[in-house]
């Protein structure tokens, strides 16, 4: 294939809810390419975009796609998405290298649920969007509903460049009211002619044209000089408005078609190439410390990595944007992120799972390269002798869904370790972690489908079967108020002996408390001469402190560490429930050693069950983590989302209402959060998103810390 410079390349990113047509018009621009020679299609399994067997399986897209196409001398990268939410991360990584979106609106549905989760991303990173009417011959087809939807719902105003002349079954014309022309397409090849409009259309393209003209001189004002003086603008002179308008994400262009039918790509692609900004007119990336990167050609090479797969025979695949610079076969580039040399030693342009052999890449150009050694998705690689730059790494959503995971047959545990870490290694939203403290395997993804879909994934490919259940939470336990406790570990029968006894306070723990000096313990006043002091910040949250106040050689400095020692011991297994403890303070102020049998076990003992019993008697309370949750929610089912999430012991902080969207924020404890997805899901038929994030540890209210103490049996005896 031809080479292509930075000047001659395009970066595009479909986006629109599920079934909107995103797939389907992948593989008409391919075709208009002449990269495929027929059109494949959902229904037949053999799209160029969806071609796993997965996507087959589900007839759905659900992990990004790379194809490019080659049209007027240009080069486009094309990268197809999945438009449910539940595979978002394939999105992000697509709006990190595509300098421009193409939002697709199926004319039956208009603006959708999942449009506005989508164009809420696109609000949020700053990226241009021109939408596209599409599925404009299908019988229940409406132009007129689905702009009336857009201009509601739509953050960014739709300016009208097109419209259809006859939309449903007999769809094949439309008129481009900035070309001022009609386009007529004779089959379902993309065979078009271009007539003049109809005497009948001439009004309707008039009035829209002038709108477009208007739309396009309100952003620059030599533009808007021109328009007064002239009353009308040229073409170029629209183009160079729209482009502005566009890039600022001040309009959004609006377009025509049938994907199916391969109607309204070829113009689409033009406008592309005319209006929508390529590498060198998109903002420049941004490294982490703040430098821009311009995409200069003849400058050291600079490659970003949003993408990795494993294939079966081939292995690690990393997709990339090269940010700078030219890449050539056999090149060596250091990864900024390990410090090691990676060699290039093959470059493909991507067009599905075809694979174009290239021997050299421009600044711009999107595509993979095979067999890196240890790089993965935001990663940078950077030409050796430069000073390594790191890319601002694509920020993925927190995970928003949360379950445990086992396999079902035994044995198979480091198998599935394995497995779940090339998922991860693939898609950056599936999080893995075993917990030491729930001992569980913790999966967390987007939503119950997202997961589900890994399993079907687990058992079709690598006949893995696994099950999911209900994670445990993760409680903390601490005390409210002093208590003081002495205790004295003793044994004597037979050998050498133990004897060790400790005398402490405790305190609950806060920020900027004052320093210990005065307790009443037992109804007397108990002065407290500090010694020594250390404090711990917990590995799980929150704070140990841990004061030394002997008087009078009570007990040898050399036994605080066993009593420490013994005291962390009780903090990692809580005396409530066996769940960390947190925020305490520990004054050891007093004890008795024995001049042979004191030892460090014997200290060690005494001071975990010195720090129990003072715990007992301490107004312990469990502690559960809370989460902020953001739920965005059609206003007509505002209702049933709040009363859910009552039920759920939520507490509502804000709610503001935004072009028929309200965004609810609450305060929601994990422990009710389990399937939400699945619930917020069903309660308002897939039309509302959400997010969450950890907030804080809270105590649980009375009758949950009931409920969980008598889940609990204390097996932890005196020892
Ligand atoms: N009638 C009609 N059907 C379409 C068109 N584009 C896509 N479809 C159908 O809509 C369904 C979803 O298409 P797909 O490309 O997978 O949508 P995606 O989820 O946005 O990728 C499939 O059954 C397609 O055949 C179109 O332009 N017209
Ligand atoms: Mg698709």
């Amino acid at each position: 294939m031809k080479t292509y410079k930075t000047h001659d390349i395009k970066n595009v990113v479909l986006l629109g809810a599920p079934g909107s047509g995103k797939t389907t018009f992948a593989e008409a621009m391919a075709f208009e390419g002449k990269v495929i020679e027929r059109r494949g299609s959902i229904e037949n399994d053999n799209t160029l975009s969806d071609n796993t067997d997965l996507e087959h399986q589900y007839k759905r897209s659900i992990y990004p796609t790379l194809l490019f196409t080659e049209f007027m001398d240009y080069k486009f990268n094309i990268i197809d998405t999945p438009g449910s939410d539940d595979f978002c991360g394939g999105l992000f990584a697509a709006f990190k290298v595509a300098d421009v979106g193409v939002m697709l609106f199926n004319a039956q549905n208009g603006f959708e649920a999942g449009t506005e989760v989508q164009a809420r991303y696109a609000r949020a990173l700053g990226k241009p969007i021109i939408a596209l009417v599409n599925q404009l011959d299908s019988e229940k087809a409406s132009w007129e509903g689905t702009i009336d939807s857009i201009t509601a719902a739509s953050h960014v105003k739709p300016v009208i460049v097109q419209y259809p002349v006859n939309p449903g079954p007999s769809f094949d014309a439309f008129i481009d009211v900035l070309m001022m022309k009609m386009y007529k397409f004779k089959d379902e090849n993309g065979l078009r002619e271009e007539l003049p409009i109809p005497e009948e259309e001439m009004e309707r393209a008039k009035e829209l044209n002038n709108i477009l003209v208007e739309a396009a001189a309100e952003n620059d004002e030599s533009l808007m000089e021109l328009y007064f003086e002239k009353g009308t603008l040229t073409q170029d002179e629209m183009r160079a408005g729209l482009k502005l308008g566009l890039a600022k994400r001040d309009l959004m262009p609006v377009f025509c078609a049938s994907g199916k039918r391969d109607i309204g790509t070829k113009r689409l692609m033009e406008f592309i190439i005319n209006v929508a900004p390529g590498p060198i007119k998109a903002p420049n990336f941004k490294t982490t410390d703040g430098q821009e990167i311009e995409p200069k050609e003849d400058q050291p090479a600079v490659l970003f990595v949003f993408k990795s797969a494993v294939e079966q025979h081939i292995g690690e695949i990393s997709y990339f944007r090269l940010i700078r610079g030219k890449l050539t076969e056999g090149m060596e580039l250091i990864n900024a992120r390990t410090g090691n040399r990676e060699k290039i030693a093959q470059i493909f342009a991507v067009a599905g799972k075809n694979r174009i052999k290239v021997t050299e890449m421009y600044a711009g150009d999107l595509g993979c390269t095979v067999k890196l050694k240890g790089t993965k998705t935001n990663d940078t690689l950077c030409a050796p002798g430069m000073d390594p730059v790191s890319i601002e790494p694509i920020v993925f959503p927190e995970p928003r869904y949360r379950a445990a995971i086992k396999a079902v047959k035994t044995g198979e545990d480091e198998k599935l370790g394995e497995l779940l870490n090339k998922a991860a290694y693939e898609d950056p939203t599936i999080l893995v972690e075993y917990s030491k403290e729930l001992k569980q395997t913790i999966i967390q993804g987007q939503g119950e489908h997202h997961l589900n879909i890994l399993k079907t994934n687990l058992a079709n490919n690598y006949k893995m079967e696994v099950e999911f259940f209900a994670p445990k939470i993760p409680y903390r336990e601490t005390i409210t108020k002093v208590a003081a406790a002495d205790y004295r570990h003793k044994k004597q029968s037979g050998g050498a002996g133990q004897f060790g006894e400790v005398h402490l306070v405790i305190e609950p723990y806060y920020e900027g408390m004052p320093e210990p000096s005065k307790y009443k313990v037992n109804g007397r006043d108990l002065l407290v001469n500090v010694k020594s002091k250390e404090e711990y910040q917990l590995p799980w949250g929150g704070m140990l402190q841990f004061y030394s106040a002997i008087v009078g050689g009570a007990i040898d400095a050399r036994f605080m560490p066993a009593i420490l020692k013994g005291v962390m011991e009780k903090m990692e297994e809580g005396p409530l429930t066996g769940s960390y403890a947190r925020d305490i303070r520990v004054v050891v102020y007093d004890g008795k050693m024995h001049p042979v049998d004191s030892n460090e076990i014997s200290f060690k003992l005494a001071g975990r069950n010195a720090f129990k019993e003072a715990f007992r008697h301490a107004g312990a309370k469990i502690m559960e983590p809370i989460y902020s949750v953001e739920v965005l929610v059609p206003s007509d089912k505002m209702g049933d989302v709040m009363s859910d999430l009552q039920n759920r012991r939520a507490m509502i902080e804000g709610m503001t209402s935004d072009k028929g969207f309200d965004r609810l924020v609450a305060r929601v404890p994990l422990a009710e959060m389990y399937r939400y997805s699945t619930t917020l899901s069903s309660l308002t038929s897939g039309r509302a998103t959400y997010s969450m994030k950890f907030a804080s540890y809270e105590q649980v209210p009375a009758d949950v810390q009931e409920k969980l103490l008598k889940a609990y049996t204390d097996t932890d005896k005196d020892e």
